[in-house]
């Protein structure tokens, strides 16, 4: 049979399982889903399948096995390095699985502070239907519109409130997976402990859709909080930042939500692009942090904490309402977009312990500078995580420019992060654009680990193939 005689029998049975409208094979359709957010890769598959239940993907896994079709597992494909787009050349056919259509709530159990969702439930469907229930779920990401569970879980998302709450992995109690093998991992418990051996779902958490298809899972609910104290201040030196956390972390406890960093470079970008609303001051560094307090907070104490540090307490401006704490929160959020507005910059997710960064940063940075005279350093993040998005770009760098920087701006970053018992990669994985650099630095014994454990799943290589290993 030719290729194209086999692509109409592939497809021919994807529709029998899954359902005519639910097999995308108009180039006009797939064309979203064959590239990646920042729009640097792009792939081909011969569908796009939208399942609508568990023992649909089990059929079309089984199936993809015994035909050898490759399967990249998709979410929202709002990946910044490439994780949920095919590959351009790959020998063997391929196909998207998208759980968009599987966005079923199953329960939400009051009582057990848990909510047990289909993966294609986008995160603020989610956060929505907690509240709802007068429950939060604090995943908080800019992506929140878009992104699904199922990815969320398969990159192990962390985003702004993991100072409190923690990543993904620890908001989550049980899952669902469609192993390679057509199997269905059964770890969907409600249980906040349970000691019988492995937990196997760790293994999935984190796999970039490399060992299987996240199909439900059950998170953590949490209290809503009472209310907050989100606040913005102009610093002009990192240590005081680190001060300030340090002393709201003894003060406040666990209390301490959110503590955000934005460089200067990534404010002059953010107000080019949002000149109707404005940064309120502009400085080296600008800080957005929260507290979550209930009717005893004392602010005058609050005041007496950022004076005892020499913070001036004019200079900081604090939220007076939930209208002011959300524009305080989308000036944030609308950092990443700015920046992908601007250009391509080389972008860098890493994180540090919080007593290297400013030691890391005067390293890096003027490395980076000989490099580049004029280039920008869009720097942000999750400063109280020790988790900086440390990108350097060229003024109206082209994707083909950027790339031919990105090799020694890279080596440069990575190698001092590691220097300083950093992590190259923090929160949004490896995917395609990190390959490279993650052979390069996790110890080879670990990557032999980590080949048994793909290998022993996915012995045909199947799924999400050339992606991280
Ligand atoms: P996709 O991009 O579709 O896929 C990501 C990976 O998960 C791929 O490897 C894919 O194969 C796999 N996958 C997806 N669904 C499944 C499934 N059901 N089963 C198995 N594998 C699956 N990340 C953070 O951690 N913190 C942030 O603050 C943050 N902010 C962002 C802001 C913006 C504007 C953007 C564009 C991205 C941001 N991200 C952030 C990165 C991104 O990782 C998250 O948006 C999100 O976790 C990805 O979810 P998704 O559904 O879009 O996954
Ligand atoms: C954020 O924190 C995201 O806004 C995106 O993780 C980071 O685009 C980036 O570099
Ligand atoms: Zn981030």
């Amino acid at each position: 049979m030719s290729s194209h005689n086999f692509t109409e029998t592939h497809l021919a049975k994807f529709r029998e399982i899954c359902g005519n409208n639910n097999v995308v094979t108009k180039p006009e359709l797939m064309s979203a889903h064959l590239t990646d957010w920042r729009k640097r890769y792009s792939g081909n598959a011969i569908a796009i399948l939208f399942p609508e239940n568990t023992s649909q993907i089990v059929a079309i896994i089984k199936y993809c096995q015994h035909q050898k079709v490759a399967i990249t597992p998709q979410g929202g494909n709002t990946s910044t390095c490439g994780a949920a787009t095919p590959l351009a050349n790959h020998t063997a056919p391929q196909i998207i699985i998208n759980l968009a259509r599987m966005n079923k709530v199953i329960e939400v159990d009051r009582v057990n502070s848990s909510v047990t969702i289909e993966a294609g439930c986008t995160l603020q469907m989610v956060q929505e239907i907690a509240a709802s229930h007068n429950l939060y779920f604090p995943l908080t990401l800019a992506s929140q519109g878009t992104c699904q569970i199922g990815g969320n879980l398969a990159t192990n998302a962390g985003g702004t409130q993991v100072l409190k709450y923690g990543m993904m992995r620890d908001l989550t109690l049980g899952l669902e997976v469609v192993l390679p093998n057509g199997n269905i991992m059964q770890n969907n418990h409600k249980l906040r402990k349970n000691n019988t051996y492995l937990d196997l779902k760790q293994i999935f958490i984190g796999s970039e859709g490399t060992l299987g298809i996240i199909t439900r899972a059950t998170l953590k609910l949490f209290p809503l909080p009472v209310n907050y104290l989100t606040f913005m201040l102009p610093v002009e030196k990192l240590v005081t930042a680190l001060t300030l956390l340090e002393k709201l972390k003894h003060y406040y406890l666990n209390n301490v939500s959110a503590f955000e960093i934005i460089k200067d470079d990534s404010q002059k970008l953010y107000n080019q692009q949002f000149p109707d609303a404005k940064l309120p001051f502009t400085a080296n560094w600008l800080l957005l942090a929260e507290l979550e307090i209930n009717a005893d907070f004392n602010l005058d104490n609050f005041i007496s904490l950022l004076e005892s540090i020499g913070i001036n307490p004019d200079d900081v401006l604090i939220a007076s309402n939930d209208k002011q704490r959300r524009d305080l929160w989308l000036i944030r959020e609308h950092i990443p977009l700015a920046e992908k507005a601007y250009g391509y910059a080389v972008k860098h997710d890493i994180s540090l312990p919080l007593g290297k960064i400013e030691e890391f940063l005067a390293t890096s940075m003027p490395k980076l500078r000989k490099i580049e005279a004029d280039g920008y350093f869009s720097i942000f993040g999750h400063l109280g995580d020790g988790n900086l998005h440390y990108n350097f770009g060229k003024k109206g760098a082209s994707l083909t420019d950027t790339e031919a920087l990105e090799e020694q701006v890279s080596q440069i970053v990575y190698q001092d992060v590691i220097n300083f018992g950093g992590s190259i990669a923090a929160e949004h994985g490896i995917g395609i654009a990190k390959k490279q650099w993650f052979k390069k630095y996790t110890p080879v014994e670990n990557l032999e680990l980590l080949q048994t454990l793909k290998k022993q799943l996915d012995p045909l290589n199947l799924f999400n193939p050339s992606k991280i290993l």
